[in-house]
C-alpha cells in the first residue's frame, strides 16, 4: 500500500542507534555471563532489536509497555537509562529497582516501564490493565503488551483480547514470534496462525517480518494511531529469530540434548536486522561510513560507561527486600 506512511532518513538512522545500544549493551552482559559476573540469569535479545525498537518509537514517556523475562532491549527502546539497568542485572544498589529486581525485571514507572516479568504471559493483562486505565482517564495514553509465542499459548490471552475488544481498549499486542518456547521449536506446541486467534475478535492484525526494523515502524505506526484515536486494540505479529540461547549458558540444562542446527543459526544470521538496515543507509546513501564509525563510537562509550558504573557499585542491600517486597514479613 502506498499511502502507509514509512521512517524518514533521520528516523532510521536514530532507529538504527538505538538497535545497535541494544546489541552492544547485551553482547556485553554476554561475557559478563560467560565470565561469572552476573549474579541471576540472562536471557538475550540479540536478533530481536528491530521489534521493541521499531515498536517504541512511536510512544511517549507517558505510553506503558509491559515487557518479557527477555526485556532487556525494550528497556532501553522506550528510553530506559543503561547504566541503572546495567546496575541491576549486576545486582547493585545503583540498579533501576535498586537491584532487587535483576534482569527479568527491569522496570522504571517515569518511563512508563511497567515491567519486565518472569511469568510467561505476564504482561499481558498488566498491559490491558493500563489501557483500562488510560481509557478511564480519558488521557490519549498507550499501552502495550510485549510477548511471545509461547505467551501466546497462555488462556490468559484470549481472556485480553476478549476484553480489550469489548471496552475498546488502546492496546497494542506485539507478539514475538522467535521461533522458540525455551527448547521447544513453537511449530510442535502452537495451532493454527497466531494472527487468527486476534482476527477472530474482529482485531486489526498485521503479520510483519520482525527483523525489518521499518516494516515493524509502520505497522506500529498504524496500530498506535487506531488506540490514540479510541479505536480499540491492534495485534502485531512480528516474525524474527532468537539467535542465543533461551538463556546464556543453556547447554548446562540442554546436557548435550539439541533443540536447532547451526546451520539455522547461521541462516538468521543473514537476516541480521542491524546489519540490513546498515546496508540500507549505506545503499541509499542515507548516510556514509564514517557517521556509522561515530554512532558506533558513542554507543560503545556509552555501553562502557554502563559496565563501568554498574561493576563499581556497591551491591545491593538484602534487607531492602522486607521494605519493598516482603513487608512485614521479616522474621
Ligand atoms: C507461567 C510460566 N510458565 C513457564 C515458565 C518457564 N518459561 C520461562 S521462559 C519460557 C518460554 C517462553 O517462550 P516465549 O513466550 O515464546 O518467549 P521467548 O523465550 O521465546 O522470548 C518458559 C516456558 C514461566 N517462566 N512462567
Amino acid at each position: 500500500m502506498t499511502d502507509q506512511p514509512s521512517p524518514s532518513n533521520e528516523q532510521l538512522l536514530a532507529l538504527y542507534e538505538r538497535m545497535l545500544l541494544i546489541r552492544r549493551m547485551e553482547e556485553r552482559l554476554r561475557a559478563d555471563a560467560a565470565a561469572g559476573k552476573l549474579p541471576g540469569a540472562v536471557h538475550l535479545y540479540i536478533g530481536q532489536e528491530a521489534v521493541a525498537t521499531g515498536v517504541c518509537a512511536h510512544l511517549r514517556d507517558t505510553d506503558w509497555i509491559t515487557s518479557t523475562h527477555r526485556g532487556h532491549g525494550h528497556f532501553l527502546a522506550k528510553g530506559g537509562d543503561p547504566r541503572a539497568m546495567m546496575a541491576e542485572i549486576w545486582g547493585k544498589r545503583t540498579g533501576i529497582c535498586k537491584g532487587m529486581g535483576g534482569s527479568m525485571h527491569v522496570a522504571d514507572l517515569s518511563k512508563g516501564i511497567i515491567g519486565a516479568n518472569g511469568i510467561v504471559g505476564g504482561g499481558l493483562a498488566i498491559a490491558v490493565g493500563a489501557a483500562f486505565a488510560a481509557k478511564l482517564s480519558g488521557d490519549g495514553r498507550v499501552s502495550v503488551a510485549f510477548f511471545g509465542d509461547g505467551a501466546a499459548n497462555q488462556g490468559v490471552f484470549m481472556e485480553c483480547l476478549n476484553v480489550s475488544t469489548l471496552w475498546k481498549l488502546p492496546v497494542v499486542f506485539v507478539c514475538e514470534h522467535n521461533q522458540f518456547c525455551e527448547f521447544t521449536p513453537s511449530a510442535t506446541v502452537t495451532a493454527g496462525e497466531l494472527a487468527d486467534r486476534a482476527r477472530a475478535f474482529k482485531i486489526p492484525c498485521a503479520v510483519v517480518d520482525g527483523n525489518d526494523v521499518a516494516a515493524v515502524w509502520t505497522a506500529t505506526a498504524d496500530a498506535v494511531r487506531r488506540a490514540r484515536s479510541s479505536q480499540g486494540p491492534s495485534f502485531i505479529e512480528a516474525r524474527t529469530y532468537r539467535i542465543q540461547g533461551h538463556l546464556e549458558a543453556e547447554e548446562l540444562f540442554l546436557a548435550g540434548g539439541k533443540y536447532r542446527e547451526q546451520k539455522e543459526i547461521e541462516e538468521w544470521r543473514q537476516r541480521d536486522p542491524i546489519l540490513r538496515l546498515r546496508e540500507r543507509l549505506l545503499a541509499s546513501r542515507i548516510c556514509d561510513e564514517s557517521r556509522l564509525q561515530a554512532t558506533e563510537s558513542r554507543v560503545s562509550e556509552t555501553v562502557e560507561n554502563a559496565a563501568k558504573f554498574a561493576e563499581a557499585s556497591e551491591p545491593a542491600d538484602p534487607e531492602l527486600a522486607f521494605d519493598v517486597m516482603f513487608v512485614g514479613q521479616k522474621p
